[in-house]
């Protein structure tokens, strides 16, 4: 190999080293001054975005701790309602007018269930009773002349094991009452008036229970 070409090739790569040197230090120092730049641009925008950030970072952190909210009151157990009692069978009878007789001579109920019979004493001044006994016209027989035996204040009614249900007394006129009771075993069963005199004048029917 040429030793001049070597010693050539050594200078220019010298010089080229040297330049490229040069150039690569100039980069650099462009780089540097970027980046100068770029520092001594930043400081505000970086402020700013701190700011910014803080400024955000407040009302989040701010949120971030609630003041503990009331737990909400445990919604209260509705009291249990009252059961409602079953259905009582409706039954209506009364009077009218002046006569001593009830409106309906027969009535039917179920049984076992339970009866709400309202008595409407349709008369204008005649006060009447309502009994129903367990037996038909004798036992009625016999539980009305204890009843005319007893007082008006007792309503003419009598204290009789026989009786299954009744008004609390004498239900004057133009006056209601709604008796309950429970219907007693299938059969048929007498109601009466024990008002003195209206029995027999027919003040009385037969309940039918089914
Ligand atoms: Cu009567």
């Amino acid at each position: 190999m040429n030793t001049h070409f070597q010693e050539m090739s050594a200078q220019r790569l010298h010089q080229l080293a040297h330049v490229a040197g040069t150039a690569g230090a100039r980069i650099l120092a462009a780089l540097a001054l970027l980046a100068l730049l770029a520092a001594c641009a930043m400081p505000g925008a970086a402020q700013q975005t701190v700011v910014k950030a803080v400024a955000r970072a407040k009302p989040i952190s701010d949120t971030a701790t609630p003041a503990p909210t009331a737990m909400p009151a445990p919604t209260a157990i509705p009291a249990p309602t009252a059961t409602p009692a079953p259905t009582a069978q409706p039954v209506s009878i009364g009077t009218n007018g002046g006569e001593w007789q009830f409106d309906s001579v027969a009535l039917e109920v179920a049984a076992g269930k339970d009866v709400a019979l309202t008595f409407n004493n349709g008369a204008k001044t005649t006060a009447h009773n309502w009994l129903l006994v367990r037996g038909g016209d004798d036992v009625a027989t016999e539980v009305n002349a204890a009843g005319m035996a007893s007082s008006e204040a007792a309503g003419y009614i009598p204290n009789d094991t026989r009786i299954i249900a009744r008004s609390a007394g004498l239900v004057e006129g133009g006056q209601s009452e709604t008796v309950t009771f429970t219907a007693p075993a299938a059969g048929t069963y007498v109601y009466l008036c024990t008002f003195p005199g209206h029995f027999e004048l027919g003040m009385k029917g037969v309940l039918t229970v089914k």
